[in-house]
């Protein structure tokens, strides 16, 4: 929870803030005016030629109006374009100057202002924030050296380990060229045509195809800058570092069903839960963590450090939390912020450095180039979220949009009309020192073997998964390929599942209806170069040092805080009041939020008269935008509910997607009306949890305990299967 003292941070203390200001404008008690300063006293009728005549050309109202909103949209990302930000600081808690000479990474007393923007990759901006699909995960450090951002995924690998490859893999996974379907979907032929021709794709989709693809809020994902870095410290040596984002809320996800039905009820339920959530004063929080590997164990591993489908298992190198990030501030205008922001991740300080990583390399190019287009020109770190608290003095000059006044005479270095200026820093002057890495070699377009493993990793983390998690993974790849209307391509899809494990590739094949093929004609576009043997691949192939990661499962996610979960209250006239008071204060105690749910909008009477106000109706919301749901009693409620076939799929529909459901002894009535009712113990007198995650008292303390733990669980899995769930 906030205290006063960090809003107060917020607004006074922090240096972006500060700068974005001078940029807000606020219209209240404002005349309205022209982009000139004009002030309009009409700009509701366009200036006529008599009262039924027509429009003038001569009207700059009517023109400069309808020209700006003929430009008001410039092109949106070419992935990763529907997003969500926000503001907020990052604290550091400890010196990691041993490592790193980045200021905002040794000095424990400084607070960097962030920006972060999380997005879906494959849909338009205006898809659904549920897609199966990995999720962006930018943060922008305006440092005291300059920007420094960390452009990562809440995914730790990726598809590819060459960018030179980026455009085919988007191509395959965006709508098809034919026909632009389907949105926001990978369940399509091109995309798994693509990933069955592409075996280092395997490590991906194992986590692509899990649980992690659609969490439960931006809030609760961890994120990951994917590739290994450079730390260079004061003396000029250098270890390499993965950079990890740990949730405080833990890491969850939502089912795949309830994914799809929120998809359609509400397109933006990450957007305005991270809004509300910051709205609210429950500012999402994330601790910053590094795992360094010494310079001199470069290849003490079985994977390659520079190889982007490979993550470090943190029982080999653990993960050290160096500091905290709070989101604390939404954004005063979308466009302004979310959408004009531009990462990069060559915008590096000096302490952090680039590693040869194929991936990463290319990525140096992309950014700022496909920036260049998006944001209409060279000027666009001049716009207020892009430009560093650092000061900028350099001779670049003009173009379109500048807004920057420069003074000096002189556009050139050296100079000597202007004594030098700006006159370049040296090492002792905190200047950008490239790390001297010394590279010997020849140029070849090829890859090194220690690149070949594809499927050892796979393998760890299908191993790592819980049975719930290995259910939703088979559950998903049946899906998706069941979408794939090219059998070949399933096929081969078939046969590649079978080389990370042969009872997934068997259980998937099953579910679409054919066999695993024992070998299929070729895997197409293999990393192995054209000259390798066979022997020699396969002498690269080996198996991971690990059977199992703990840190890969959700399952091992903290299962102890229930803050900022939304619980519904299925209620009507008759309620017993006082019960919703007293669950109410427990849960709002241990941090989580109710909202009243009732057939009408409104107030509802209680049981002794006490006005209940309604947060939503029945018909407004549905059982998926909620954590739990608590059924108190009181005779009329309990009659109109068991008799109310939407109260009735609401409690279904929250069963069936393995939610903890709490109710009063007396409510049992509306509770036997649905599906999971009748499948409880007959003589439950003296029972609290009837079956895992379902809560029966007469008291309502007892019950708040229980119900506080079971929400705590997350989900509870093994109810999925039955599978016979009618919601
Ligand atoms: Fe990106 N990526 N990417 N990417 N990426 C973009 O930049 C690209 C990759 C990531 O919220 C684009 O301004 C190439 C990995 C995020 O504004 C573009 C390659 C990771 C965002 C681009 C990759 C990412 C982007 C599109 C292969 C995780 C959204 C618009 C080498 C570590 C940032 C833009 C935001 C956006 C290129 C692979 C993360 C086209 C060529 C790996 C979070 O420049």
């Amino acid at each position: 929870m906030p205290t006063d003292s960090t809003k107060q941070d917020i607004t006074t203390d922090n240096k972006k803030v500060q700068d974005l200001q001078q940029n807000t404008e606020d219209s209240t008690g404002q005349f309205l005016t022209t982009n000139q300063g004009l002030r309009i006293n009409d700009d509701q009728n366009s200036l006529k030629a008599g009262e039924r005549g027509p429009s003038l050309l001569e009207d700059f109202i009517l023109r400069e109006k309808i020209t700006h909103f003929d430009h008001e949209r410039i092109p949106e990302r070419v992935v990763h374009a529907r997003g969500a930000g926000a503001h907020g600081v990052f604290k550091l808690n400890e010196d990691l100057s041993e490592f790193t000479k980045a200021g905002f990474l040794t000095d424990t007393l400084r607070e960097t202002p962030v920006f972060v923007r999380f997005s879906t990759v494959a849909g338009s901006r205006g898809s659904s924030d549920l897609a199966r699909d990995v999720r962006g995960f930018a943060v922008k450090f305006y440092t005291d050296e300059g920007n420094f951002d960390l452009v990562g995924n809440n995914i730790p690998v990726f598809f590819i380990q060459d960018s030179i490859k980026f455009p085919d893999l988007i191509h395959a996974v965006k709508p098809e060229p034919h026909n632009e379907i389907p949105q926001a979907a990978s369940a399509h032929d091109t995309f798994w045509d693509y990933i069955s021709n592409t075996p280092e794709s395997a490590h991906m989709i194992m986590w692509l195809m899990s649980d992690r693809a659609i969490p439960r809020s931006l809030r609760m994902m961890e994120g990951f800058g994917v590739h290994s870095f450079r730390f260079v410290n004061e003396e000029g040596k250098s270890c390499f570092v993965k950079f990890h984002w740990k949730p405080k809320l833990g890491v969850h996800s939502v089912a795949w069903t309830e994914a799809q039905t929120i998809s359609g009820k509400d397109p933006d339920f990450h957007r305005r839960d991270l809004w509300e959530a910051i709205e609210n004063g429950n500012f999402p929080e994330w601790d910053f963590g590094v795992q360094i590997v010494p310079e001199e164990d470069e290849h003490k591993y079985e994977f390659d450090l520079l190889d982007s489908t490979k993550l470090i298992p943190e029982e080999l190198v653990p993960v050290r939390r160096i500091g905290t990030m709070t989101l604390n501030r939404n954004t005063d205008n979308y466009f302004a912020e979310t959408e004009q922001v531009a990462f990069h991740l060559g915008h590096v300080v000096p302490g952090i450095d680039f590693t040869n990583d194929p991936l990463l390399q290319g990525r140096l190019f992309s950014y700022t180039d496909t920036q260049l287009l998006r944001l209409g020109g060279p000027n666009f770190h001049e716009i207020p979220i892009n430009r560093p608290i650092a000061p900028i003095h350099n001779n670049q000059r003009d173009g379109h949009m500048r807004q920057q006044i420069n003074k000096s005479k002189t556009a050139h270095s050296p100079n000597g009309m202007s004594g030098g200026c700006p006159f370049q820093a040296g090492k002792m002057q905190g200047g950008f020192t490239s790390y001297p890495e010394r590279i010997e070699a020849s140029k070849i377009r090829g890859r090194s073997k220690s690149f070949f493993d594809h499927f050892s990793q796979a393998k760890l983390f299908l191993n790592s998964q819980s049975d719930p998690e290995k259910n939703h993974l088979t559950d998903a790849l049946s899906f998706e390929l069941g979408k794939v209307e090219t059998l070949s391509v399933r096929e081969r899809m078939l046969y590649f599942l079978a080389q990370i494990d042969e009872g997934l590739a068997g259980a998937v094949a099953y579910n679409v209806g054919m066999h695993v093929p024992k070998e299929v004609k070729t895997l197409l576009n293999q990393t192995k170069p054209a000259d390798a043997s066979d022997e020699e691949y396969a002498s690269v192939v080996k198996e991971g040092s690990l059977d199992k990661s703990v840190a890969l499962s959700m399952k091992n996610s903290p299962t102890d805080i229930i803050e900022t979960r939304k619980i519904a209250i299925l209620a009507t006239d008759g309620v017993n009041a006082a019960n919703i008071q007293a669950v109410k204060n427990a849960l709002m105690a241990a941090g989580a939020t109710c909202e009243v749910i009732a057939p009408k909008l409104g107030f509802i009477a209680g049981v002794d008269d006490t006005p209940v106000a309604v947060a939503k109706s029945l018909l407004t919301t549905a059982s998926v935008f909620y954590d739990a749901v608590y059924v108190p009693g009181g005779t009329n409620s309990v009659a109109t509910l068991e008799a109310d076939p939407d109260a009735i799929h609401f409690l279904n529909e929250a069963f069936k997607h393995c939610k903890a459901i709490a109710f009063d002894a007396d409510a049992m009535q509306v509770i036997k009306a649905t599906y999971f009712g009748r499948k409880l113990p007959e003589d439950n007198s003296d029972e609290t949890v009837l079956m895992e995650g379902i809560i029966m008292s007469d008291d309502a303390s007892a019950l708040a305990t229980k119900f506080i733990s079971a929400i705590a669980q997350h989900r509870f899995w093994e109810r999925e299967k039955a599978r016979k769930v009618p919601a």
